[in-house]
């Protein structure tokens, strides 16, 4: 597969599953996040399946953002598919109860963050007229649920981009889609509960979650789609799970 695709989030749970399923598929890869070790890892991993090309960054940042995606080496410096992926929940507090560093962390990473790295890579899809971007956003982003406040504000707020592109990015050809999953079990409990590892556990108990791989072959679905179809938006959960409050669970 002659492309090259940017994830975000490449580190742990569904990006980290994207990262596999493509490179099987011999996608050239840029895997970002800030855990270096885990991106040195993974390189490791997938080097004999595919080219991969690792950065390190914080996308709170909007500096290194913009240096990281700036540096990248010839063989890797058109992207032509993005998966703007990384992010996470922190705390689930009710509006009253709900930290500001948390709602910052939150806004910072999966909003801001999302338009810092889609920003530095836009420009080139323009030049080209060609590009796919793929956003992931939620069932949080479709439906509020209790304590789900902010969390749900920002994954509201990525529907909201993700059809924004779509409309602004089309008279330039470039396909924009989003998927949105329901529970899947990656370590974004872990990081919800601030590593309140049993607590995070629970939230997988009494119904099969969807694995991070269910998500990474829809992504690979949508991005191999023929060039004139593009998929706007999909959520996608486990059966067990009919919505972000119902739930069929043993
Ligand atoms: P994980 O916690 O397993 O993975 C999150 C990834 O985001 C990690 O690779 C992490 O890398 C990266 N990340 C977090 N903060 C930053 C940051 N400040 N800068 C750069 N990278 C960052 O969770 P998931 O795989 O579940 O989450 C992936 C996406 O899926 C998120 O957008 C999440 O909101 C969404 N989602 C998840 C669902 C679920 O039930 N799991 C359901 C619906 C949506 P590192 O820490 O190394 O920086
Ligand atoms: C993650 C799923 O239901 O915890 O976006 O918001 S949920």
């Amino acid at each position: 597969m002659d492309k090259t695709v940017l994830i975000t989030g490449a580190t742990s749970g569904i990006g980290k599953a994207t990262a596999e399923l493509f490179a099987e598929k011999g996608f050239r890869l840029i895997l970002c996040g800030r855990r270096r070790e885990r991106l040195e890892n993974l390189k490791k991993e997938l080097s004999h399946k595919t080219k991969v090309h690792i950065l390190s960054f914080d996308v709170r940042d909007r500096k290194a953002v913009f240096d990281a995606i700036g540096s990248l080496p010839e063989d890797f410096a058109k992207i032509d598919i993005l998966i703007n992926n990384a992010g996470n929940a922190h705390g689930l507090d009710t509006i009253d109860q709900g930290s500001i560093d948390d709602w910052d962390a939150m806004l910072d990473i999966n909003v801001k963050g999302l338009l810092y790295v889609s920003k530095a890579v836009i420009p080139q899809m323009v030049e080209r007229k060609s590009g796919h971007i793929i956003n992931i956003g939620s069932i949080a982003g479709k439906e509020v649920y209790p304590k789900g406040n902010v969390y749900c504000a920002s994954k509201y707020a990525v529907d909201a981009l993700n059809q924004s592109m779509r409309i602004d990015l089309n008279p330039h050809g470039i396909r924009v889609g989003a998927v949105n999953p329901g529970a899947a079990e990656t370590e974004f409990s872990n990081v919800r509960f601030k590593g309140d590892d049993e607590r995070a556990d629970n939230v997988y108990k009494g119904f099969d979650p969807l694995t991070p791989m269910d998500i990474a072959e829809t992504i690979l679905f949508v991005v191999t789609r023929p060039a004139h179809v593009n998929i706007w938006d999909l959520v996608v959960t486990p059966t067990a799970q009919a919505s972000a409050t119902v739930w069929n669970k043993k």
